[in-house]
């Protein structure tokens, strides 16, 4: 399958968006409150994102420099943003009445985006969903006794016959999020994986309705790509020894659904870092915006997108199509690279020279990306000084470049 898009756009946006956008504190809201159904159907009662607009949010992406966008179909509430056939839980039964979906995949589509799902498998308000140690009711005896019964395999059902909806009903879906599998870890109970969902039959369904479809690895058996969360990795990742796609995702402030009073935000400068991190080390980046009840990307998240964007005008081609390369970078420094293009990424400026071990002999030209500046390199000779002195362990294969004393301002 051609997949190739996924790894040269290396950069995409993600949204949580559902009814945890109205208590405004946290996806988890649900369980880290203990929220009954019905305590937490005044946030059904009340959705209605007046202000939602697909297009500004995909001319933000765009803008940004992303190049694909997931929509949170469903998270762990278990509230649909589309008109299933097989619940009343949906965006359609809420005063807002209109499904969210469609004109979400057309918008994200116009911009000449990929368009992504991100689909929850664990869902905290249908009927036949077992009570496990994530459910916001886990502790009360009374609810576990009356809910003994449930039936993980009709949830399954259910769980494929919207997964087959979404896949049927938008076009063509070019990505896929499952979340997540929590079989057997230490001090969980009750936790769920592939016997659950029916993993290979889901997967074989998916392939199926969306042969050129990309999927990540959270149904408990191999996905195309892997998905640490909120995590870094050390290099590229592997899967038995053998190099796979990966795909980091991180939020803007530590929640990924809308989240009023965090104002915990990472700098657009250390997103970029982390974007770049993930491109040197072979992966993609997904970074999260969490919109609010009436549908709006607020103006921290905009402000942050748009300052990354600035970034990513002037040196998005070491980003676009890159990956690791096979020399070694200075502290403090990345290289990403495409071809026999060589990326280097200082995260903190040094005093005036750069040293690049490796790359004496093999630099054709060195030029600033942001202004196509010229920037000057040599091979300073180790053992010409006079005297004992030594250029401070300088080997021969070390090429070094002249900089500006201050960093130029990108
Ligand atoms: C999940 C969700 O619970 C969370 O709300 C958000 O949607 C995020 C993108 O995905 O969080 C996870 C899922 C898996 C692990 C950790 C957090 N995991 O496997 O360690």
């Amino acid at each position: 399958m051609d997949h190739a898009w996924f790894a040269e756009s290396r950069f995409g946006m993600f949204v949580h968006w559902g009814l945890y956008a109205l208590p405004a504190r946290h996806e988890w809201v649900k369980n880290r409150e203990r929220l009954t159904d019905e305590d937490y159907q005044r946030y059904f009662d009340h959705f209605e994102p007046d202000l939602y607009d697909p297009v500004r949010w995909a001319r933000l992406a765009k803008e940004a420099g992303m190049r694909y966008v997931v929509l949170t179909t469903k998270h762990h509430e278990g509230f649909c943003l589309w008109d299933s056939a097989y619940t009343d839980y949906k965006v359609t039964r809420t005063p807002w009445g209109k499904d969210l979906i469609a004109p979400f995949v057309e918008a994200v589509r116009a911009e000449g985006l990929k368009v992504g799902f991100y689909h929850s498998l664990i869902d905290w308000h249908h009927p036949e969903f077992p009570v496990d140690s994530r459910h916001p009711q886990r502790d009360d005896e009374a609810y576990k006794a009356a809910t003994a019964g449930r039936d993980v395999s009709k949830y399954a059902d259910y769980l494929h016959a919207q997964v087959r909806e979404l896949l049927t009903d938008y076009g063509q879906i070019d990505y896929l999020f499952f979340d997540f599998s929590y079989k057997n870890r230490p001090g969980e109970w009750g936790g769920k994986g592939a016997d659950d969902w029916r993993s290979p039959e889901l997967l074989e369904m998916v392939r199926e309705l969306q042969p050129g479809i990309i999927v990540n690895d959270r149904l408990d058996i191999p996905g195309d790509f892997v998905t640490p969360e909120q995590y870094q990795p050390a290099g590229p990742m592997t899967v038995d020894g053998r190099e796979v796609p990966w795909e980091a995702c991180q939020t803007l402030n530590g929640s990924w659904g809308y989240d009023r009073d965090n104002l915990d935000y990472k700098s657009p400068e250390l997103l970029v870092r982390m974007l770049v991190d993930s491109v040197a080390k072979g992966g993609n980046l997904l970074l999260n915006v969490g919109p609010d009840g009436r549908g709006q990307i607020d103006p921290r998240a905009t402000q942050t997108l748009d300052d990354i964007g600035a970034w990513m005008r002037l040196n998005n081609r070491s980003i676009y199509g890159c990956g690791p390369s096979g020399f070694t970078a200075p502290p403090d420094c990345r290289y990403t690279q495409r071809g026999n293009r060589l990326y280097l990424h200082v995260f903190t400026w040094p005093f005036r020279h750069l040293h690049l071990p490796g790359l004496a002999g093999r630099v054709k030209y060195a030029q600033f990306l942001h202004d196509a500046s010229e920037i000057r390199t040599r091979v300073i000779d180790p053992t010409q000084t006079a005297g004992n002195t030594t250029m401070g362990g300088l080997a021969p294969d070390v090429l070094t470049m002249d900089l500006p004393v201050v960093r130029p301002d990108v």
